[in-house]
């Protein structure tokens, strides 16, 4: 189903949409069930670092039943009904919180960040953006402390004037110290809930203090014009939404 007036409102505004249960059990078991079995057998505490950085489970990135999470169920089409025209979507990146109390001292947090932006791990002046992440809640997720991403609401607007008026290429600085400060809404959910959230929304995540790994499997979906213009568009925040456009932003609070 498409996106409500409301719902891009919404979206123009916090940056972010939740679309509740919007996938449907059988594929969300298909992909939990692969991820589960790989990630047990071969899960060491050397490789939690690493895949914290990239991906979990590197060898089912595209995975057909993994991508068909995206490519073949609602998501897809909300995407280009914030975006227009998408490229085609040919990895997943899957991120698991792993519990501290299995592996200790293992996994990093992730402070406020945007993707693609001054990655620790990469050259400051290597730009890897997109236009929207589409995240998909692969395990229930109903504890703030259990590894759930937090969000900054808005975020995306303070994001692109700082890109625009005080940031440039090369700076290590991920956010202002302002958003570093936040600590933003945590995603609670259910599997087969889905996260649309704008690339300028700044995001973190801490470690997770409950028993049980939370699951995610995110989506990067790009403008087909997108790498030809990555600066221009983190200081425009709308240079990849052409639906938008006219959209005006909401006043009304969701959820
Ligand atoms: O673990 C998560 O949910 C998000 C991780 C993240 O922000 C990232 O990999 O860029
Ligand atoms: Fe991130």
């Amino acid at each position: 189903m498409l996106l409500t007036a409301d719902e891009k409102a919404a979206f123009k505004r916090d940056g972010v949409v939740i679309r509740r249960g919007a996938i449907a059990p059988n594929p969300v078991k298909r992909a939990v069930s692969l991820i589960d079995e790989q990630y047990r057998e071969e899960l060491t505490p050397d490789a939690i670092p690493a895949y914290t950085q990239r991906t979990f489970v590197p060898n089912l990135g595209n995975h057909p039943e993994i991508l068909a999470l995206y490519a073949e169920t609602d998501a897809a089409q909300l995407a280009s009904d914030l975006l227009g025209d998408t490229s085609p979507v040919t990895t997943t990146q899957i991120q698991i919180r792993v519990p501290e109390r299995e592996f200790p001292g293992v996994q990093q947090a992730k402070a406020m960040h945007v993707d693609g932006v001054s990655c620790p791990h990469l050259d400051p002046r290597e730009l890897r953006t997109f236009s929207l992440l589409v995240g998909v809640v692969l395990s229930d997720i109903k504890d703030p402390k259990g590894g759930a991403l937090h969000y900054l609401p808005g975020g995306h607007l303070t994001m692109a004037r700082w890109f625009a008026n005080e940031w440039s290429l090369g700076m290590t600085d991920q956010v202002p110290p302002e958003i570093d400060r936040e600590h933003g809404t945590p995603l609670l959910g259910a599997p087969g809930d889905v996260l649309l959230m704008h690339h300028l929304v700044p995001h973190s995540v801490a470690h997770n203090l409950t028993p049980l790994p939370r699951v995610m499997a995110y989506f990067r979906v790009s403008h087909p014009e997108h790498a030809t213009r990555r600066l221009e568009a983190l200081r425009d925040p709308w240079l990849d939404y052409p639906p938008l456009t006219d959209v005006p932003s909401s006043t009304t609070s969701q959820e």
